[in-house]
């Protein structure tokens, strides 16, 4: 795949991100032959043309961590991307729906080390003696693709939907609760939309970020202290429409809400 088609496809999802306009998949026909590997690599040219324009990362995201996503998908791993300054909406206020094409939410733990991990052979131990904590967070799905329709290289290239995040402020040591068990409901205008427990994450959201580390370690990086990374979805993830409030508990680790317009 050479750089001037990675820098097509990787402009194609940009622009359709930045003027928040469905596109067809890549895979459609633009290139049907997109593989994993190379969807990467325009991942990595988008991420490079976000920094270009001044954009910052704030942290990795995990995607497709369910066992019911990975086979609904056909795929062994999860995938990731990152979440940049520009897509933080600060806890209490409201979530634009103007800001996005058709955005959804997903509940998910985040965690912060106090020390980078660098595979491969992170195990989950690893990452809870390498945490310093863990938070409550939403994140805000927004596949550029219409209807949410794609394959997974599709989805890697548009940086695995990332298009939001709200981080919990209630922080917690990772040995201060059992995370397979914390139990999350979200809740849309009082009526439960999505549940579901952190064992849906890998078995453990503390899976999720070995599984990062050691993804991360096949291209020579690491998973850095200090940032705050999302784990993956605990629920399904939910459409949201102005007028919604949302509220999402995570038992023992807080809670997240806010209203959307
Ligand atoms: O964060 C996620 O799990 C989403 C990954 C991409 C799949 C989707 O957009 O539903
Ligand atoms: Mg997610």
């Amino acid at each position: 795949m050479d750089k001037e088609l990675i820098q097509k496809l990787a402009n194609y999802t940009h622009h359709a991100e930045k003027e928040k306009q469905e596109i067809k998949k890549i895979t459609a026909d633009l290139y049907p032959e997109l593989t994993i590997d190379e969807a990467y690599l325009v991942q990595e040219e988008l991420v490079r043309q976000k920094l270009e324009e001044g954009l910052t990362i704030v942290g990795p995201k995990m995607g497709i961590t369910s066992e019911a996503k990975m086979k609904q998908m056909n795929v062994d791993n999860p995938i990731y991307g990152y979440v940049f300054d520009n897509m933080v909406v600060e806890e209490g206020e409201p979530v634009s729906v103007s800001n996005y094409i058709h955005p959804k939410i997903e509940p998910e733990i985040g965690f912060v080390l106090k020390k980078d991990l660098e595979g491969p052979g992170v195990t989950a131990l690893d990452v809870l003696l390498a945490t310093e904590y863990v938070f409550p967070a939403v994140e805000i799905i927004d596949s550029r693709y219409e209807n949410f329709n794609f394959t997974l290289p599709d989805v890697i290239a548009d940086n695995t939907s990332a298009a939001g995040a709200i981080f919990g402020t209630y922080l917690r040591k990772p040995e201060e609760l059992e995370l397979d068990v914390v139990g999350v409901t979200l809740a849309i205008n009082g009526e439960i939309k999505s549940l579901g427990a952190g064992a849906a994450v890998l078995g453990h959201p503390a899976n999720s970020v070995a599984r990062l580390a050691n993804m991360l370690s096949e291209k020579g990086e690491m998973v850095k202290a200090g940032q705050p990374i999302l784990t993956g979805g605990v629920t399904a993830a939910v459409p949201i429409s102005p007028g919604d409030y949302v509220q999402v508990k995570y038992g023992g680790l807080g809670d997240v809400s806010f209203a959307v317009k």
